[in-house]
C-alpha cells in the first residue's frame, strides 16, 4: 500500500514538472535576426504557405526559381549562399502566411509588432493586411521606403488580439515591373509580437495553476 502511494506522488510529481518545463520552454529569451529582437525566437516566423498567386495583379510574374512560396517560411536565411531563399511576389502579386505554433499580437505600444523581411537594394512596396481566421482581413499599412516593421496597435488592435494570418500584395504601381525576381522579394515573415497559437494552447499562467495543483494534490496525498 505504501508502495502505491509513493509511485501516484511519483507519477504526479513527473506530470508536474512536465508541465513546468513546457510552460519554462515557452518563456524563451529573446533572439535577434538581423538586428531586430524577436522574444519568441525561431517560433515567431511563419509556419505554412495559405495561397501565393504572382499573378493576382495581373502584372508580369516571376521565373519559377522565385516562384517557390516557402522559402517565405521560418527564420530569415538570406543570404545562406544558395538561391533563392526568398519568394518573389511578381507585380501585383500576393501571398498568405500562415502562423501555426504561435500567433502575432499587439504588444500595446507603439513598437513594432510584425516585421517582413524583404531582401534586396531597394523595399519594394508591399501592402499588409492581417486576418484572425483567414477570411476577414485588416490592413495594416504597406512595407515602403525604409519600413519594414508594423506597429498594429496604431491600427486599433492591442494585447487580446491574435491573429494568425498575414497577407502580402506587391504595389503594381510603384518598382520594376519586369525581370526574374518581379515584385518584393520575401525571405521571412516575423510576429515580434509573438503569442501562443489562437484557441490551442493554454496560456501560460492557466498551465502555472494547473502544474501547481497537480504537485499540491501530490502532497496533500501523501499525509
Ligand atoms: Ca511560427
Ligand atoms: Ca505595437
Ligand atoms: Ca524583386
Ligand atoms: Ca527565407
Amino acid at each position: 500500500m505504501a508502495f502505491k502511494k509513493s509511485s501516484q506522488f511519483r507519477n504526479a510529481r513527473k506530470t508536474a514538472l512536465a508541465c513546468l518545463a513546457f510552460f519554462f520552454s515557452m518563456s524563451v529569451s529573446a533572439v535577434p535576426f538581423h538586428g531586430v529582437e524577436f522574444p519568441g525566437g525561431e517560433a515567431s516566423f511563419a509556419d505554412s504557405v495559405v495561397s501565393y498567386n504572382p499573378a493576382f495583379g495581373g502584372g508580369a510574374v516571376p521565373s519559377a526559381t522565385f516562384q517557390d512560396a516557402s522559402q517565405a517560411l521560418g527564420a530569415p536565411n538570406f543570404p545562406e549562399g544558395t538561391d533563392p531563399e526568398y519568394v518573389s511576389l511578381g507585380a501585383g502579386g500576393r501571398i498568405v502566411l500562415r502562423f501555426t505554433d504561435n500567433s502575432l499580437t499587439g504588444s500595446g505600444n507603439s513598437n513594432e509588432d510584425l516585421w517582413i523581411f524583404e531582401i534586396g537594394p531597394d523595399v519594394e512596396d508591399t501592402f499588409v493586411d492581417i486576418s484572425k481566421n483567414g477570411s476577414t482581413w485588416f490592413n495594416v499599412g504597406a512595407v515602403t521606403g525604409a519600413t519594414r516593421g508594423v506597429d498594429i496597435d496604431a491600427f486599433g488592435f492591442g494585447t487580446s488580439d491574435f491573429f494568425s494570418f498575414v497577407r502580402l500584395t506587391d504595389n503594381i504601381a510603384l518598382d520594376a515591373t519586369s525581370g526574374t525576381t518581379v515584385g518584393a522579394d520575401i525571405d521571412a515573415v516575423g510576429a515580434i509580437a509573438s503569442a501562443p497559437p489562437v484557441g490551442t494552447v493554454p496560456e501560460p499562467a492557466t498551465l502555472l495553476l494547473v502544474a501547481t495543483a497537480i504537485v499540491a494534490g501530490a502532497f496533500t496525498r501523501r499525509k
